[in-house]
């Protein structure tokens, strides 16, 4: 009986042996701006782990986080030429012909997380994914729901304005320039990856994103001041090439699915929590808060979005403001 048990064992190792030694199928490759402690990189790997195991070993999924793959704007070519696969995206959407997806991160359109969820996960968030689908080939099979956008300066800003001369990167979107443009401020865009060094240099005087980037970046090391504007409550989008994704047996196509639901609750699970740490973190680094005239904001913002958009953009704005 031992020997049989041996023998039975043996072939056990040895099928365990081969199964990892097996080669994956598809290597995909999945680029984000974010560091290794953000919830986005630690999503992505969950994303990676939970693909590896459902498909038993035939898709393996490569994370590069802080633009390793490239930066947002070049990687979202990358998807499109193959050497990219996956990519978290959002409103730098917007300069892909894709004029519906700015909607994720249309200032002051949002009132808040609960209607955030209702529009991202409901069916103006559907049809803002069909959109995005249809036109340019990139699949969402995710969103994360982001913290609000709050602009970061060496000095305290209360007012629009206070904004007067101020250079400001902002990401490649053109609703942001038009924003910034109108509120006072010289909006430049620039990569993400590239922020850090031209706040330490002053190229830049200021930038602005949430919470969690501003401190995974080490932005409150070059900048003292974070004015609670909270001008943009976004989401973002983990997207797929759908060439790729349609190269997949359906199988595989499905455990992509399912990946990518856990993979979106589980990063909804840290940034709950993150939230509050993130704001604590900065608090204690010595950052200092500002409250502004959000009133002021508000009215100067929302004139620039209404003068930038187009009809269909205005009909979609109206319809996530009934919601
Ligand atoms: O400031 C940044 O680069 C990010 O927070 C952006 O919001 C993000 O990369 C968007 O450009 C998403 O398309």
């Amino acid at each position: 009986y031992f020997q049989v048990f041996l023998l039975i064992f043996s072939l056990h190792l040895a099928g365990c042996q081969a199964d990892r030694d097996k080669k994956p199928e598809y290597t995909l490759r999945f680029g984000h701006l974010a560091n290794r402690e953000h919830g986005w990189h630690k999503a992505s790997l969950k994303f990676a782990e939970e693909v590896k195991r459902r498909s038993n070993g035939r898709v393996e999924v490569i994370v590069y986080p802080n633009e390793q793959l490239g930066k947002e704007m070049d990687v979202l070519t990358g998807l499109l030429v193959g050497s990219a696969d996956i990519m978290i995206t959002g409103e730098s959407l917007q300069s892909w012909s894709l004029p519906k997806s700015i909607l994720c991160a249309t200032p002051f359109a949002i009132r808040d997380s609960d209607h955030l969820k209702k529009v991202a996960g409901g069916p103006l968030g559907k049809e803002i994914e069909q959109h995005i689908l249809d036109v340019a080939g990139f699949r969402p099979i995710a969103w994360f729901e982001r913290g609000a956008r709050n602009l970061t300066a060496n000095r305290p800003i209360r007012h629009p304005d206070e904004l007067q001369g101020m250079i400001l990167r902002v990401p490649a979107v053109s609703l942001y320039v038009d924003t910034w443009s109108a509120l006072g401020a010289k909006p430049t865009p620039m990569a993400f990856s590239e922020v850090f060094t031209a706040l330490q240099q002053s190229t830049i005087h200021g930038q602005e994103n949430p919470f969690a980037l501003i401190k995974d970046a080490g932005l409150y090391e070059v900048q003292k001041y974070c004015m609670l504007t909270e001008h943009v409550k976004s989401w973002a989008y983990v997207v797929m090439s759908n060439k790729k994704y349609e190269m997949l047996p359906p199988d595989l196509q499905q455990v992509i699915d399912v990946s990518a639901g856990i993979m979106q609750e589980y990063e909804h699970e840290l940034f709950l929590v993150q939230e509050k740490k993130d704001y604590q973190f900065l608090l204690d680094q010595g950052m200092e808060f500002i409250e502004v005239d959000k009133k002021a904001f508000r009215e100067a913002a929302t004139k620039a979005v209404m003068q930038a958009f187009n009809e269909e953009q205005i009909d979609l704005l109206r319809r996530i403001q009934e919601v």
